[in-house]
């Protein structure tokens, strides 16, 4: 299989994260790809978006929910619970991971406006919706003693956060900032950190 990816997007880091927690990194090339710059994508994925998985029979799988849900059938553990409620439970809290990273990108790319061009409309909104994730992940209570999608999702998008300035989230959500921390040391999160690479 071939993942294109880039090493800072934040759903790319979930899709790799829970391909390394079920033994499946090793069958899965990395590809880097450039979604802002180019079009290299667009021929897999008509969003020309990352990450998008090609499969050992070359089809394209797209988006990292997609992408999470095909890995997770391939091999043991299952990462996404298979029962209810437990399986609507963890897609919600992927969901609302994956939100708030759309809503962290979105203040990224308004950033890089020229000055004077900001929409504050725009920062006011995103970051409503990045604080309103972080005070449920807080309330959440995760547990470190479980890492499946939810909390992958939950964990890479933090690391978004920290690797792009987006937010001090830690102030104000200390069993949030303690849960990441250790999460934060698994090998999976270590071999997938953006700024190690
Ligand atoms: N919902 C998508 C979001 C993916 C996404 O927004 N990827 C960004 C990079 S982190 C991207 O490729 N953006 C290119 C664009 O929006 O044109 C997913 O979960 O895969």
């Amino acid at each position: 299989m071939r993942l294109l990816y880039s090493a800072l997007s934040p759903f790319a880091r979930k899709v790799r994260v829970l391909a390394l927690e079920k033994g499946l990194a090793d069958r899965i090339t990395l590809e880097p790809a450039s979604p802002y710059q180019d079009e290299a994508v667009r021929a897999l994925n008509p969003l020309n978006k990352i990450p998008t998985l090609v499969t050992d029979d070359g089809e394209a799988v797209y988006d990292s929910a997609v992408i999470c849900d095909y890995l997770d059938g391939l091999a043991q553990p299952r990462l996404i619970p298979e029962r209810q409620p437990e399986r609507h439970r963890a897609l919600t809290l992927e969901a609302a991971a994956d939100g708030m990273g759309d809503a962290a990108l979105l203040v990224v790319r308004e950033r890089m406006r020229p000055e004077g061009e900001h929409r504050q409309d725009v920062f006011d909104r995103q970051l409503k919706a990045i604080a309103a994730a972080l005070d449920l992940f807080e309330r959440a209570a995760l547990s470190a003693d479980r890492f499946c999608i939810g909390e992958i999702a939950v964990a890479a998008q933090l690391g978004y956060l920290d690797a792009r300035k987006v937010v001090d989230w830690r102030q104000g959500r200390p069993a949030l900032a303690d849960w990441f921390e250790v999460v934060s040391k698994r090998g999976s999160m270590v071999a997938s950190d953006p700024s190690a690479s």
